[in-house]
């Protein structure tokens, strides 16, 4: 392999990844343009080893978007829908309850909580809905409201940022998942999500929570109109902000999803298993202070999440339940997998399972 490195031209990127040194912008930049794919995978390995041996975690979880009700319609997205629209929903707090309680016979462990960015829901909703799910399953673990909801939440209560996730914590909110990235870029914000919080924002609500004790996790959407660069600058945005606060659990790469978002005809296919796997690789290369990267196998399909264990990913998710996001986006893959599943996926593609909690613990 040392010979198939040094034909690509990336010694010296080797030495960085054995001397655990960070990699810069340019880099990355070689790597994402490097044809020999092997190469990516077995960098990425040695540093995905060093962190995590074998270990592949998963986690016991289910997921509830409560209303796919949206102000902002972003262009790739096909979940969200305005008010009024026929496939457009939002569920009743009982309603969201009730979901928790039929599962109540499997052993979840952790509940995923986002919606879209609802006109006139009131504050109130949001801190109503995690007591209620916490009532009816104290034990469980909720991870809810990604940085852009904060931000809406905050203004929907005309209060500041700090004093919104105080009251969301008191009311039971564990740690939160990292949707709603994007690509920090304001060429691609300007393009694809005008309406949205602009990716500092985003960063600054990430690193308040943190400061607050409240972990979170990081995504980036890719595979659109984005640049390698533009993903570059997102990954570098991302580093700094863990080298400030150290509080960012994992990092997902989200690949895109075209079918019935307002992209389709400029952008009519999904992301290749090459592109997939390079991106897997380099985030695991490019964020030396990330523990965990996940392989999202609702998007990513089980065959490249497998594979996706050998060049970088450590982490397959979970059992899911039930998607909505990806799905209204054309996804093929299932809606929910077994713990059976997920460990014969993971063992057969020679990693070792482990059931994990929200923070990483084995359980
Ligand atoms: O915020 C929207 C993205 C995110 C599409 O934190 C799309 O553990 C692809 O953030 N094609 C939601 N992606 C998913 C998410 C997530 C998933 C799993 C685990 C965690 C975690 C977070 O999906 C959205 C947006 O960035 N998205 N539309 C689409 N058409």
């Amino acid at each position: 392999m040392l010979k198939v490195i040094e034909k690509e031209g990336l010694t010296d990127i080797y030495d960085k990844v054995i001397n655990n040194k960070r990699l810069s912008i340019e880099d990355g930049l070689r790597l994402f343009n490097s044809k020999d794919l092997s190469a990516l995978g077995f960098l990425a390995n040695i540093v995905r080893e060093r962190k995590n041996d074998n270990k592949a975690y998963y986690v016991y979880n289910q997921h509830i978007n409560y209303s796919n009700i949206c102000i902002n319609l972003c262009a790739f997205c096909a979940f969200g829908k305005r008010k009024g629209h026929p496939d457009a929903y939002e569920m009743t707090i009982e309603q969201a309850v009730e979901k928790i309680k039929e599962k109540m016979n499997e052993p979840i462990k952790e509940v995923h909580i986002v919606g879209g960015l609802h006109p006139d829901l009131p504050y109130s909703y949001y801190i109503d809905l995690l007591k209620a799910i916490k009532s009816a399953r104290p034990n469980i673990h909720l991870k809810a409201y990604t940085c852009v909801e904060i931000a809406h939440i905050a203004s929907i209560g005309n209060k500041d940022i700090e004093t919104t996730l105080k009251d969301l914590i008191d009311a039971g909110l564990d740690s939160m998942p990292g949707g709603g990235a994007e690509v920090f870029s304001d060429r691609i914000r300007k393009k694809l999500c005008p309406k949205k919080i602009p990716g500092e924002k985003w960063i600054e609500i990430a690193k308040t929570a943190h400061k607050m004790g409240i972990r979170t996790n990081a995504t980036m959407l890719y595979g659109h109109i984005e640049t390698y660069e533009e993903r570059l600058e997102h990954l570098d945005a991302l580093r700094k902000a863990q080298d400030e606060t150290g509080g960012f659990l994992c990092f997902i790469p989200l690949c895109f999803h075209p079918k019935n978002t307002a992209l389709e005809k400029k952008v009519p296919y999904q992301t290749g298993g090459i592109d997939d796997l390079k991106m897997i690789a380099v985030s695991r290369l490019m964020l030396d202070n990330f523990d965990h990267i996940k392989a999202y196998w609702i998007m990513l399909g089980p065959k490249i999440s497998q594979i996706a264990l050998s060049f970088g990913a450590d982490d397959f998710d979970g059992t899911i339940m039930e998607e909505k996001i990806t799905h209204m986006a054309g996804a093929e893959t299932a809606q929910a997998m077994t713990k059976a599943e997920i460990e014969y996926l993971i063992k057969q593609a020679g990693r070792k399972p482990v059931e994990r909690d929200s923070f990483y613990k084995e359980v």
